[in-house]
């Protein structure tokens, strides 16, 4: 078994101290980062959806595998964050309210931090509000929002219809991403992009503030 398939085992089996060392002896390898993250970290966790999706495992294995997972993404943080990048622009990002889903947030994060922007991460089950007034006191080019579960995808409308009572839509922009969002349905509340992924999102933003 090659090092990045023997990271999405452990991963899955939620033995977070060996996904640490193997993170660790992936990066000592040199292997590129986004592929120990892809093929590895997330490969596994794409496993351990699929079997809690067949009922084949339950909750505490996901939390487990949760954990595993920032064990890794704690050592490849550095690598993925360039260091010295002038700030070009400025996000505030977050997972909605009732949502606590914060691992493709968070991975998001890294990336437009790496692309050189200042991310203000207001975390997960954020309400509309805080968005808003994050955006505002911080001047913020861009919200960005992130839904993993159907049942707090609606949120995402109730920040963008605030954001239109505030007098800021329009100006500030509005991305949101998470596996259940389409571009319909960004489309259809009002969102200015929908982005699949974390470089994604980097090419969305870069797009919005006029770089890249
Ligand atoms: Co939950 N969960 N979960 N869960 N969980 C899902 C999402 C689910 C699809 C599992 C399933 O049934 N197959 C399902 C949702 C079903 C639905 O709504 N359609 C589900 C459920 C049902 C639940 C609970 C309701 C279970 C329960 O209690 N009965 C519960 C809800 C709790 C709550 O939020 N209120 C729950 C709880 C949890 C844990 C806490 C145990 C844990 C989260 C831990 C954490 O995040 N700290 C968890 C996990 C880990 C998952 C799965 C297995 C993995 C999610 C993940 O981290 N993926 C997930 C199944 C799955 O997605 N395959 C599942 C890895 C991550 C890198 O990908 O988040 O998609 P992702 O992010 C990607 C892109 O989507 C995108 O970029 C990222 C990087 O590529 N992206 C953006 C995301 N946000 C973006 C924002 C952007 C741009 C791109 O711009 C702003």
């Amino acid at each position: 078994m090659d090092i990045l398939q023997e990271l999405s085992k452990s991963l899955q089996k939620g033995d977070a101290d060996r996904v640490a060392e193997l993170t660790q002896e992936a990066i000592d390898e040199r292997l590129e980062s986004k592929r120990i993250l892809d093929d590895g970290l997330i490969a596994g966790m794409a496993v351990i959806g699929e079997r809690f999706k067949k009922h084949e495992i339950f909750l505490p294995e996901v939390l487990f595998a949760a954990k595993a997972m920032y064990a890794g993404m704690d050592l490849l943080k550095p690598l993925l964050i360039k260091e010295g990048i002038p700030t070009i622009g400025k996000v505030v990002i977050g997972t909605v309210q009732g949502d606590l889903h914060d691992i493709g947030k968070n991975l998001v994060a890294i990336m437009l931090k790496g692309a050189g922007f200042e991310v203000i991460d207001l975390g997960n089950d954020v309400p509309p509000e805080r968005f808003i007034e994050a955006a505002q006191k911080e001047a913020a080019e861009v919200i960005g929002m992130s839904a993993l579960l159907t049942t707090t995808m609606p949120v995402m409308k109730k920040v963008i219809d605030l954001a239109k009572e505030r007098g800021i839509y329009g100006k500030t922009k509005i991305i949101v991403g998470g596996a259940p969002l389409s571009s319909a349905y960004a489309k259809e509340i009002g969102a200015d992009a929908y982005c699949y992924d974390g470089l994604n999102a980097v090419d969305c933003v870069k797009g919005f503030v006029g770089v890249g």
